[in-house]
């Protein structure tokens, strides 16, 4: 497997988007310029919606060679072949997501919390998400946001690469870039945007600064 670029993960979501077909533009808008890692978002979603979509966006990614994940559903991202699978607290224990998806697919986990982090089988998973950092509109049942200082601590305590997530935008990434996070995770800096594209690149930038190639 090659290695997991986390440095601009874009994160879909349906209502955002304004609806599959675009969900679809954004991602593809996104891949080309310069996001390193789509994962599809749709907690309201009924499976064959799910299985259409995320079909979908494994063909509009390949040309880019972006990574596909699939959040919480290991069986969408198994009957898709995507690149892995996010899982939060409440959704399937790692431990279980990574017998169902086996070695070689990338597995996600979050965390909001020390304690979060504490039970963390670093072993089984391939990065963390944590978050949210600053407070979102976007996740209605988010954790409180854990401040930069805290984020900073959290990152320093993962043995795995973090990327940041939750009211990240082009004025904020670069500081959590220099508090040890390998990238940001982005929903509506770029979904809810009318140019995703340059959303995208202009992020990109600022996220460099932190992270010479
Ligand atoms: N998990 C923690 S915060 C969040 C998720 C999915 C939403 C982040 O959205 P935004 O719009 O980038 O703040
Ligand atoms: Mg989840």
């Amino acid at each position: 497997m090659k290695p997991l670029d986390l440095s601009l993960y874009l994160v879909l979501d349906p209502d955002l988007c304004g609806g599959p077909a675009n969900m679809i533009s954004t991602a593809r808008l996104a891949a080309k310029n310069g996001a390193t890692v789509v994962q599809l978002r749709a907690p309201n979603w009924k499976k064959r919606q799910w299985l259409e979509t995320a079909s979908a966006l494994k063909v509009a990614l390949e040309p880019f060679a972006v990574p596909l994940i699939i959040n919480d559903h290991v069986d969408i991202a198994l009957a898709v072949d995507a690149d892995g699978v996010h899982v939060g607290q409440d959704d399937l224990p790692a431990g279980v997501a990574r017998r169902l998806i086996g070695p070689d697919k990338w597995l996600g986990l979050s965390i909001s919390t020390a304690e979060e982090m504490r039970e963390v089988p670093h072993d089984l998973v391939d990065y963390l998400g944590i978050g949210p950092v600053y407070p979102t509109g976007t996740k209605t049942d988010a954790a409180p946001a854990t401040g930069l200082p805290a984020f900073a601590e959290l990152v320093a305590a993962s043995r795995r690469p973090v990327v940041a997530i939750g009211g990240i935008h082009a004025g904020n990434c670069l500081a959590l870039m220099q508090a040890g996070a390998q990238g940001v995770a982005v929903v509506s800096a770029i979904c809810g945007q009318g140019d995703p594209a340059r959303a995208t690149a202009v992020l990109l930038a600022e996220i460099r600064k932190g992270s010479p190639a």
